[in-house]
């Protein structure tokens, strides 16, 4: 590396610690008592990184390559994004404000390029596993051609490693022959509350050497390394490996003269060793002794080089400081400091910033403004300008295949539904890809597979199929399958399907990515399909079964929250079909749906029908059941395919009089009809509405709502258009298999009387008819329910159920 070349790093090394850390004094006004605690965080942590971020982005990155930024490290991203001409001096002087840089780097609300959002621990840096294995695919199938392949590279706390999602991943990357990634950890042995424990280095290197991944220590920059071939050397060296990392972080915090008497008291009588010493200032030994590797672009430069060589995957252990060339460096407690005005007064002095001038670019650095920027233009990340790739959409044809049989579950259906497009030979059934973590039999993804096969980078032939035993399935891995197999990890599954649903955006190459799961254990995958969705990636997932409908199962199989959670999660349109031509059109629009990347329409300005965000376009949730159903007998129109995506339809239409209403989402359908009919002799035109989403039919009533209130006096949800002709005395009795808050708000749309039926409580085994009336959701409590809220005279067939 040329001197210059040297000297610019440098600079800019310094310009983005400088740049950072002053983004974050300036929104000290933000700040109220608590979040103080927070927003020091990003002080230290930032500074921990900011050589390696350097080496990176000015040096080592290409603009192929995609990164997850650990979430403290945010402000040296916008910093370095800043410098690159992606990022605005009015966000960074915002940051944390509204609609400024944010805390944590977000795909989808940061404006300067970020390739994975972060800020859950852990997620991203899987992410970076699981968007190397898509690459693969991808590349695999003959796509992406115009698009080199690039290095996926996490940044990552130390402590982050804790984070268990870390491991799994691990052990699926091994598993499937991860290459193009790097991790490369932040190695400065604080956490955010404590020191981390002695020796968590060797545990890293034995883990990932395990996983037959490459591992380089980075622990000493090249001043030490200078000093240790000195006379004496070697002795400072054996201080150094054994020195707990508590006193080496206090001795950073003191400085050099702490530096000294400490060094001398231990090994000081050991003769040149105490020249090598005595040799350097109070502040070139602090300088000496905190000069590890993390911090030194040379050793940083010429381990990434050293990396490229080969495309295994590799981690990098580099030491550091937290809080490193700022006052707070090395304490404790910094991850909640933050520095005072005074200290940020000083700290602006030796970085020659003068007042006023704190976002110009070259102030300070003494170097050629010109051949500074020059040099920033050449920057290879940034030859591409921003990164962000998109992908045309997959046609998807008017209506996919709605199977016949007189009797089916959804689960079913939806097998069936999957394997005619999986004969079909259309750009539809070409870009889907399925996932699933050991579940793919069970919950009917076995006919795609046979079809489709599953994906390895190298061919594998089923021996069953070679030794000719007969069975259901055909298990050939090949280049070309469609269904990435994975083990049982369920945060595997949602990091998968964020990588896959990125697609389009990271590699340029549109995927349909389809994972499969049983619904209680959404659970165990929570906050990595929240971190999915707040990427934006773009999925369809089926969760099946779910609720008690799986009866014997017992407890630790039933799901009762997942219905909230599908109203709730952000990024995910939730539906819960009964019936299978129903989920049919479901599928069809989810396709469709999956692709879209509109602007939400302005709820001030547009007569939207139905008041959702549908222009945005999301992921989509399917409950589904294992209950097998008769199938209605009818033909599929516009207008009910259209009520269907909405949320809700008539499956029985109330008349005039009505004296009560039901209403019933999924597999409890018999029920809720059986209900009606015993009903109807004794209570006047009783209507049944059938619930395909509670998510998108509550979305848009509280949507039509808000429009209202800002002055839109005539805008109607799809909800209140279906209940505009109830009377007021009319009662509503809700139904589902699942927490009955998810549809107890359908009596507030129109003020009418309710009573919501559901399950609250877990743990029992039993028949079908068991559970359910053990939980009040059988025919008799929905009669029960509405003889009730709707007093008459007695519903005869209630007392001969009774
Ligand atoms: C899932 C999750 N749990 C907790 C937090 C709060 N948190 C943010 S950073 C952090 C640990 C910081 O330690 P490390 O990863 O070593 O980074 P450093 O502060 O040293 O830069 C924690 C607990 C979080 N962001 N995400
Ligand atoms: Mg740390």
């Amino acid at each position: 590396m040329t001197d210059e070349r040297l000297a610019h790093l440098s600079a800019l090394e310094k310009k983005v610690l400088w740049l950072a850390t002053w983004t974050i004094h300036n929104a000290n006004h933000l700040r109220d008592n608590e979040d103080g605690l927070k927003i020091g965080g990003h002080q230290a942590s930032s500074a921990s990184l900011a050589t390696i971020m350097t080496a990176l982005y000015f040096s080592a990155l290409r603009p192929q390559d995609r990164v997850a930024v650990k979430p403290h490290a945010s402000p040296i991203f916008h910093a370095i994004q800043y410098l690159l001409g992606h990022q605005s001096k009015e966000k960074l002087a915002d940051f944390r404000a509204y609609k400024g840089a944010q805390s944590y780097p977000s795909r989808t609300k940061d404006i300067d390029d970020v390739d994975f959002s972060t800020g859950s621990v852990g997620l991203g840096v899987a992410q970076t596993l699981f968007a190397s294995l898509v690459q693969d695919y991808v590349k695999a199938h003959g796509w992406a051609k115009d698009w080199p392949e690039g290095r996926m590279v996490a940044l990552i706390g130390d402590a982050e490693m804790d984070e268990g999602n870390i491991f799994e991943a691990l052990l699926e990357g091994w598993k499937q022959g991860l290459r193009n990634c790097w991790w490369i950890i932040d190695y400065n042995r604080q956490s955010l509350d404590a020191v981390i424990r002695e020796g968590l280095f060797s545990r890293f290197e034995a883990l990932f050497s395990a996983f037959g991944w490459e591992v380089v220590t980075l622990k000493y920059g090249s001043l030490l390394e200078e000093a240790f071939r000195e006379q004496g050397g070697e002795a400072l060296r054996r201080w150094i490996d054994t020195c707990p990392n508590q006193l080496y972080s206090a001795l950073t915090f003191q400085g050099g003269a702490a530096w000294r008497k400490r060094l001398l008291d231990d090994i000081g009588d050991q003769g040149p060793v105490t020249a090598l010493i005595e040799r350097r200032s109070d502040e070139a030994l602090a300088r000496l002794m905190t000069n590890l590797a993390g911090h030194d672009l040379p050793s940083l430069i010429a381990a990434f080089e050293a990396a490229k060589a080969h495309d295994k995957p590799v981690v990098f252990i580099a030491y550091t400081i937290k809080g490193f060339g700022l006052p707070l460096a090395g304490h404790k407690d910094n991850h909640s400091g933050l520095m005072t005005p005074a200290q940020m007064e000083d700290f602006r002095k030796a970085m020659n910033i003068r007042p006023g001038h704190e976002w110009d670019k070259f102030e300070g650095l003494g170097v050629d403004a010109r051949k500074l920027q020059a040099f920033l233009d050449a920057v290879p990340f940034n030859a591409r300008g921003a990164r962000r790739l998109t992908a045309p959409r997959v046609p998807v044809p008017a209506e996919l295949p709605a199977p016949k049989q007189a009797e089916m579950s959804t689960q079913q259906g939806f097998g069936l539904v999957l394997n005619e497009l999986a004969r079909s030979d259309t750009a539809l059934a070409e870009r889907i890809v399925t996932t699933s973590p050991d579940v793919t039999v069970s919950t009917n993804l076995g006919p795609w597979v046979n079809r489709r096969g599953l994906f390895a980078r190298e061919a594998m032939a089923d021996t069953f199929r070679q030794e000719r035993i007969p069975s259901t399935f055909n298990w050939e891995f090949s280049p070309k399958g469609q269904h990435m197999e994975l083990g049982i990890a369920e945060m595997n599954l949602f990091i998968m399907l964020s990588a896959l649903g990125l697609s389009h955006s990271l590699f340029g190459e549109r995927l349909l990515p389809i994972g499969t799961l049983y619904d209680p254990f959404i659970a165990r995958g929570l906050d990595a399909l929240n971190y999915a969705c707040y990427q934006d990636a773009r999925f369809l997932l089926t969760a099946t079964p779910s609720g008690i409908t799986l009866a014997p199962e017992g407890g630790a199989h039933q799901s009762i929250a997942t219905p909230l959670i599908g109203m709730a999660q952000d990024g995910l349109a939730a539906f819960e079909p009964a019936f299978v031509d129903e989920l049919s059109v479901i599928m069809r629009f989810a396709f469709d749906y999956m692709q879209r990347s509109g602007e939400a329409a302005d709820e001030d300005g547009s007569a939207a029908r139905s008041w959702l965000r549908d222009e945005t376009g999301g992921s989509v949730y399917l409950r589904l059941s294992t209950r097998p159903l008769a199938q209605p007998q009818r033909t599929m129109s516009a207008d009910l395919a259209r009520d269907i995506i909405d949320g809700a339809y008539w499956l029985r239409e109330p008349g005039p009089n009505s004296e009560i209403v039901v209403a019933y989402a999924g597999a409890i359908a018999p029920e809720a009809i059986a209900a009606v009919g015993l009903m109807a002799e004794d209570r006047r035109d009783v209507g049944l509405l059938a619930v395909t989403s509670a998510d998108r039919l509550n979305a848009g009533w509280t949507a039509a709502s808000r429009a209202r209130e800002r002055g839109l006096v005539h805008a109607r949800s799809h909800v209140e258009r279906l209940f505009a002709k109830l009377p007021p005395h009319c009662g509503i009795v809700t139904v589902l298999d699942g927490h009955p808050a998810t549809l107890a708000w359908l009596g507030a749309v129109g003020g009418h009387r309710t009573r919501s039926l559901g399950v609250e409580h877990f743990g029992q085994t039993g028949s079908l008819a068991d559970l359910y009336r053990h939980y009040g959701i059988d025919t008799q409590s929905i009669v029960a329910a509405a003889e009730t809220l709707a007093p008459g005279r007695p519903i005869r067939h209630l007392r001969a159920l009774g």
